[in-house]
Formats: C-alpha cells, structure tokens, sequence
C-alpha cells in the first residue's frame, strides 16, 4: 500500500511544522516534506503527532479493570492482594477468550494514542495443565489480536521458574505460568515461527522478575537469547526490595546491574524503589526504565525518582501494565504529577533545553518506547513506520493553542478524548474517536465476559 498524507501542522523530531507532507510505502515512511502544498489524493488531516509506544502490557488484566476496587476480607489491600485477585481471573482463560480480551484492550489502546505495544506475556499453559499443541498458542493469540487492530507488538515471552527468591516451588496461582527452560525454549520458537520481524512486529524475552527466575537461569537466558529487548520487572514494591536484600544482599536493581550486562536492549519496568546510587547507575547503563505511572498508583507501588533519573540523563518510557485506564496522555500526566506532590515544585521533568513540560515528556516517551520494543517508532521521520496520532483541531480547548502549547493542553487539560483519528502502519485503524473493528471486538468481548463473569 502506498499512501500520502497531508498534515495542516506536525510535530517533527525538528519540531513544529506546517504543511507537512508524508510519503507512506507499505507500513514505513520514505519521505518527509514541510512548507509543502496537498496533493489531489493526499489523506488529509490537521494537528498530528507521532504516536506513542507502549511498552508494557498484560492485555487481559484489561478485563478486570474496575472488579478489584473492593476491600477484600484482609482488611488491608495491596499489591499482593490484588494479585490473588488477578490470578483468579486469569485461572480460567481459554485462548479464544485471551484473543478477545487481547483485541478489546488493543483496540482501545488504539483510541488512547497508543500505535504498538510490548505484550509482557506469561500466561502460557492451558488450565488444565500440560502445553497446548502449538506452545507458543496463548503469545500468537495476541499477534492475532494485533493483526484485527492494526497495533504495533513486540511480543515478549516470559519465563517464569519460581514464587519467591531462591527458586521456591510456585503457587498454584502460578502453574500456567511455569516452565523450565527447554519449554520456554520450545515457546520463544513458535513466537519466532509465528510473528515475522516486520516495522511492526519484534520478538524478545522477559525473565518475569527477580523473584520468579533464579540467578543460575537468568544468566542461561542471556547466554542463549543475545539479540532482540530483554525485558523485566523490578523494585515495584518495598516487599520485593526487603526480600531481595535478605536473600542476596542486595537491592534487586543494584544486583541486577551488578550481576547482568544491563545495557539499552534492556527495560527495567517499575524500577520504582530505587537508591540515588542505583539511579545513576541505571541511567548510566543505557536501559529504558518502563514506567507505569497510572497502574502504579492504582496498585499502591510508590513513586519513581524520575526528577533525579531525569537529571542523569536516563532513559524512560510509558507502559499501561493493568490497563485500569488507557490514556497516553493521562500516563504523562499521573508522572509529572507524582513528582509535583512529592517535591512540591512544578513542571518538574521539562528538560533543561525543551521549557515545555508536554514537549520534554513526549520527547523522552517517544524515544524510550521506541528503543524498549526495538521497533523503528516514535518520530514522524523516513524510516520510521507511519503511527500517527491526529488531534481534534476544533476542540474549543485548543483555541487560541500553537506549537507545544497545543501538547500542553492535551497532556494536562484533556487527554484521550482530544483524539480523533489514529493511523497505524500506514492505515487509518481509528476514525473520529473509533476503532474501525469496534463493533465486531467489542460483541466477542461482551460474549466473553458474560462467559467468564456469569457461567462461573
Ligand atoms: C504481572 N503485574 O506479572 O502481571 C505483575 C503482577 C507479579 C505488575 N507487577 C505479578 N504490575 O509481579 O508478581
Ligand atoms: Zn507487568
């Protein structure tokens, strides 16, 4: 397919432009023009913006979002609380239903400025035990899930040995979780065999946590896997950090940098509870810190030293994890937000040559997504593959906005709903605030819940 588009105004890696004009071949630009003039057959539209990566995602989670905002029996909710709940829910899910769920959460993603994502997927046995007959089943589920939306994937298999450090035998909350590494093996080939490396499709690996993988198999993983992103979670929760440190003596990211060539295949996602020394040291390393700011205060994780890990330079980008509410502006936002209650100053991460707190946010977000999924996104450059995001022009609060004022007003005044139209890959997947597949995903996604909610 080959395509040209007109934009009235564009916000390029040079800036501002007006009258920008892109060349689109297949999924990637080849092209781009400004000071330009539409062509007869140009797809026209007015204020544009690249579209942001996502870099961290547990698709279905998406269907649980608001069913555990409940006190539950304990008296004292938390992450982990929260997770039994999770793992209820998953416990029961069958490949069609993870496709459905996968394509509902993809699809508003799409809606949310959101143009490709890194699924951080773990769930890979059937319920009732054993391997389904395809082991990469449940991760090309979700490819297929991005096939029906338009969406950018970097699938990310995870390998998961252990509930707690020093390889403690797993909960049963767990077991579709587990395997050993010939299996994991046998599933990161059928991911490979089934999602061919394309501007919108890269496979990596995710060890799940320090927790859930021994020292001994993290290091067999690295050996054996040396191309392609490495992603992971860590530091999330004081629980993890204080478990971590009775067992090593050391903090998980402090012992991951010092035991593991981080380096920028990698994305650390939460990195939440971090020394000054660890932040410096993870910013110097050259990784992506995968912040999660809209999950991470729905689960109570405490806040990321952005304002300090900014200052060393380090590299960050945005992932919507449970998916409680998907908004790319919204996830800018909670971020910037977290750090003006705690240091009680403002525009705290506008960087020191971008005054715009929007501008300097997107900037960095665009740049960390991109290099965590290692695809070529997040610019509106030749290249690149064509994700464009187009904002509502005639809304009246852009009245009166140019230039970054205009990624100011979105970030901090409205968010998703200033969205019109959203092109992914060349296509045009969502047309005036709706996915173009809306009404077919949204009806198998209705049918799965009521299976999954009322037939239990
Ligand atoms: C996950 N989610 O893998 O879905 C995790 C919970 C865990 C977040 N960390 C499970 N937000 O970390 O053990
Ligand atoms: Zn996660």
């Amino acid at each position: 397919m080959d395509r040209t588009f007109f934009f009235e105004s564009a916000w390029l890696p040079a800036g501002w432009q007006d009258g920008v004009r892109v060349e689109v071949r297949g999924e990637l630009i080849t092209d781009v023009a400004y000071g330009a003039v539409a062509g007869p057959h140009d797809v026209r539209l007015r204020l544009v913006l690249p579209g942001l990566p996502n870099l961290h995602s547990h698709a279905f989670q998406r269907a649980m979002a608001g069913l555990a905002e409940r006190r539950g029996p304990s008296g004292v909710d938390d992450f982990w609380s929260w997770r039994e709940v999770m793992y209820r829910f998953l416990a029961r899910l069958e490949p069609d239903d993870l496709e459905a769920l996968a394509a509902y959460a993809y699809a508003d993603l799409l809606e949310a400025g959101f143009t490709c994502v890194g699924e951080f997927h773990y769930l890979h046995r059937p319920p009732q035990g054993g391997l389904y007959a395809n082991p990469g089943e449940l991760a090309l589920r979700h490819a297929s899930a991005a096939d029906t939306t338009g969406i950018g994937l970097t699938m990310l298999p995870a390998f998961y040995e252990s509930s707690q450090f020093g390889g403690a035998p797993p909960a049963p909350g767990q077991q579709r979780f587990i395997t050993d590494l010939a299996t994991f093996g046998r599933i990161v080939e059928a991911v490979r065999a089934g999602i061919q490396p394309s501007p919108g499709r890269n496979v990596g690996i995710a060890p799940h946590s320090l927790r859930a993988v021994t020292a001994g198999h993290l290091s067999a993983l690295l050996d054996r896997y040396r191309e392609g992103p490495i992603h992971i979670h860590a530091a999330e929760q004081m629980r993890e950090v204080e478990d971590c440190l009775a067992f090593t003596g050391a903090r998980p990211v402090e012992w991951l940098l010092r035991h593991a060539a981080v380096d920028a295949r990698w994305c650390v996602v939460h990195a939440t509870h971090l020394t000054p020394g660890e932040t410096s040291d993870l910013a110097r390393c050259g990784a992506v810190a995968g912040l999660c700011p809209v999950t991470e205060a729905n689960l109570g994780d405490g806040i990321f030293p952005a304002s300090d890990y900014r200052a060393a330079q380090g590299r960050w980008g945005i992932g919507t994890d449970s998916h409680i509410r998907l908004d790319a502006a919204g996830e800018l936002r909670q971020l910037e937000y977290a750090q003006r209650l705690l240091l009680r100053r403002r525009n705290v991460l506008a960087r020191p040559d971008q005054p715009s707190t929007g501008a300097s946010l997107y900037q960095d977000a665009l740049a960390g997504g991109a290099q965590a999924l290692g695809l070529p996104v997040g610019a509106i450059a030749p290249g690149r593959r064509a994700d464009f995001l187009s904002l509502d022009a005639d809304h009246p609060d852009l009245a009166g906005r140019a230039r970054d004022a205009v990624l100011d007003t979105w970030i901090f005044a409205q968010g998703r709903s200033l969205i019109r139209d959203v092109i992914a890959g060349g296509h045009i997947v969502v047309e005036n605030r709706r996915h173009k597949e809306r009404e077919r995903i949204d009806a198998a996604y209705r049918r799965t819940l009521r299976k999954l909610l009322h037939d239990a």
